[in-house]
């Protein structure tokens, strides 16, 4: 298996973290998205990722290799391919409100904050980063609202789900464009939680960028 990604992206990072609670070995490929105009949009990239955007995991399934994209896509396939330990609660109900989570991060916050996005933002003469704050404050303060309606130790129950997968790099995020998230304490009792297990630990930005350093 082949992860080809960007070691800040939080895209990249929701898989990093999932390959780590399943055990999956994984060879990582660095794909540089700002080194000369972003390594994402070379033609050899984009032929296996029309999105020109990281991750893209290469696996071989009945004898054939096939390259995927799409991160939530992806944590589905490793979820069931790799259903040990769960990250999706046993109760429907309580999935539901798992990618419910997830997809406030991955539809609603980060694809407005996206490196492509902001740089076109810049090209029309906008402020890039109070775009940025805004959605991501809108978002993180959906989720601390619908979060906080219980006491559970992680974002749906006593243990991590796809939801604080997508959560924790969107928390990094925020802090890089300035976002005081002293106004979620919920997410942040959830991340703390999150910081003690060797998953979240192993798939931090800060483990990868030396292998990003010379790709
Ligand atoms: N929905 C996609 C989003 C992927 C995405 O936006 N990746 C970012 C990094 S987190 C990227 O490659 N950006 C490159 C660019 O915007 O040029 C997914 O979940 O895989």
């Amino acid at each position: 298996m082949k992860l080809y990604g960007y070691w800040r992206s939080s895209a990249t990072w929701r898989l990093r973290t999932m390959l780590a609670f399943k055990g999956v070995e994984f060879e990582y490929i660095p794909v540089h998205l700002v080194r000369d105009g972003g390594h994402q949009n070379a033609s050899w990239y984009k032929e296996m990722n029309p999105m020109a955007q990281v991750p893209t995991l290469v696996v071989t399934h009945n004898g054939s290799t096939y390259e995927l994209g799409q991160s939530m896509a992806i944590m589905e396939f490793l979820e069931e391919n790799y259903p040990v330990p769960p990250l999706l609660p046993d109760d429907l109900v309580q999935r539901a409100r798992a990618r419910q989570f997830a997809e406030i991060i991955n539809s609603g916050v980060q694809p407005l904050q996206n490196l492509a996005v902001l740089q076109h933002l810049k090209f029309l003469g906008e402020d890039s980063n109070t775009w940025a704050m805004k959605w991501i404050e809108k978002g993180l303060s959906a989720y601390e609202e619908l979060a906080a309606e219980s006491k559970s130790k992680f974002s749906v129950g006593d243990s991590p789900t796809f939801a604080d997968i997508c959560l924790i790099p969107q928390l990094y995020n925020a802090r890089r464009f300035d976002v005081d998230v002293a106004a979620f304490p919920r997410l942040l009792a959830i991340e703390a939680a999150c910081q003690e297990l060797e998953a979240f630990k192993a798939s931090h930005p800060d483990q990868w960028e030396e292998a990003d350093a010379n790709p």
